[in-house]
């Protein structure tokens, strides 16, 4: 008999137009509205890149890639139904597993368009899928918590740091100093043990050993804006010491991201870029992974030998 595995695709989401901005921000904030001042900059941020960001553009084109291509390589009788659950804007993740609960899904496996594990990222999309489904009696589901040491992902990873190399002049390619950055979290979560920096790290050195890179270095960026204090270095301070000590080469590597959205196309695009316009540094950010076809078959191998361990 023929077999629907359900697959979960958490995404961060993002507003479907400015209008959508307050209610969006709101989310985040765990229903605190924000002050006139924090949503002006924020839709200031988006206005800037184009009034909307490409993001749930981007992860529908991920889940609907990741659903072809698990089908076409499917066996066993089995065929796979992606439903896609965002954190912050609908369809949200309780939604998914609604539906999923609704289209008599008995087995699934969920996982988040984010490399690496914190309990203040992925911890927050797990346990919301996880309320869902006390709700969802005969739906089993278990989930990815990190893959951000998987093969085929690191691969994808690393073949577009090459690209980038590959921009600069032959000359300079063994000085350039790689800047690897993920979003920064506030310090607290240091003293919890979690995982999250030195997952962070682990992708790093091992693009850093893939690619035989002379330099590379680690960096924190898009903050929140509140008074407790964030990882650091910022992204921006790092920038301005390379160029104290005389580097003008420069690549920004947002391991900690998988899509082009804000966090890319502002924070790196638009501020790194200025600062160092400023300054002196030619940077080249890293492409992003997006839905190109390297990127779906990592998820779908990742995914793959995640049921394969649970059967
Ligand atoms: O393109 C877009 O519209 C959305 C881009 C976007 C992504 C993203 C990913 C992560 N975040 C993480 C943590 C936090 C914490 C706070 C926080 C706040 C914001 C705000 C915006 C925003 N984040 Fe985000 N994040 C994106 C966008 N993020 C907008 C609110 C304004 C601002 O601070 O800029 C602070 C919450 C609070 O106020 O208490 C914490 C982490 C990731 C990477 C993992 C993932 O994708 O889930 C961690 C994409």
């Amino acid at each position: 008999m023929n077999k629907t595995v359900g697959i979960l695709v958490m995404a961060y989401g993002t507003p479907q137009s400015l209008d959508h901005v307050e209610a969006y921000y709101t989310h985040i904030r765990r229903g605190r509205k924000p002050t006139p001042e924090l949503l002006r900059d924020l839709i200031d941020r988006y206005k800037a890149i184009g009034g909307v960001s490409p993001l749930n553009e981007i992860t529908r084109m991920q889940s609907q890639g990741l659903e072809t291509l698990l089908n076409a390589n499917a066996n066993n009788n089995r065929t796979y139904r992606v439903y896609l659950g965002m954190k912050h804007c609908s369809p949200f993740i309780q939604d998914a597993i609604e539906d999923m609960h609704r289209d008599g899904i008995e087995e699934a496996v969920g996982f988040v368009l984010a490399p690496h594990y914190s309990v203040m990222s992925i911890g927050t999309y797990i346990q919301a899928a996880e309320e869902a489904l006390q709700k969802s009696d005969g739906l089993h589901m278990t989930f990815i918590r990190s893959w951000h040491l998987h093969p085929d992902y690191l691969q994808a990873a690393a073949r577009r740091i090459q690209d980038s190399l590959e921009k600069f002049p032959k000359q300079v390619q063994k000085d350039i100093r790689v800047v690897f950055s993920a979003h920064s979290l506030p310090e607290k979560i240091l003293s919890m043990g979690d995982p999250y920096p030195r997952q962070i790290h682990e992708t790093g050195d091992a693009l850093a050993r893939e690619l035989k890179l002379n330099h590379w270095l680690y960096a924190w960026q898009s903050a929140g804006r509140t008074a407790d204090p964030w990882l650091g270095p910022d992204i921006l301070d790092v920038l301005k010491s390379l160029r104290k000590e005389g580097h003008t080469s420069v690549i920004s590597c947002p391991i900690g991201f998988v899509s082009d959205h804000l966090e890319v196309l502002y924070d790196i695009d638009i501020e790194c870029q200025a600062l160092c316009k400023e300054i002196g540094i030619h940077l080249i950010r890293t492409a992003s992974l997006n839905a190109d076809p390297d990127f779906l078959k990592a998820l779908a191998n990742i995914v793959v030998e995640h049921l394969a361990g649970e059967s």
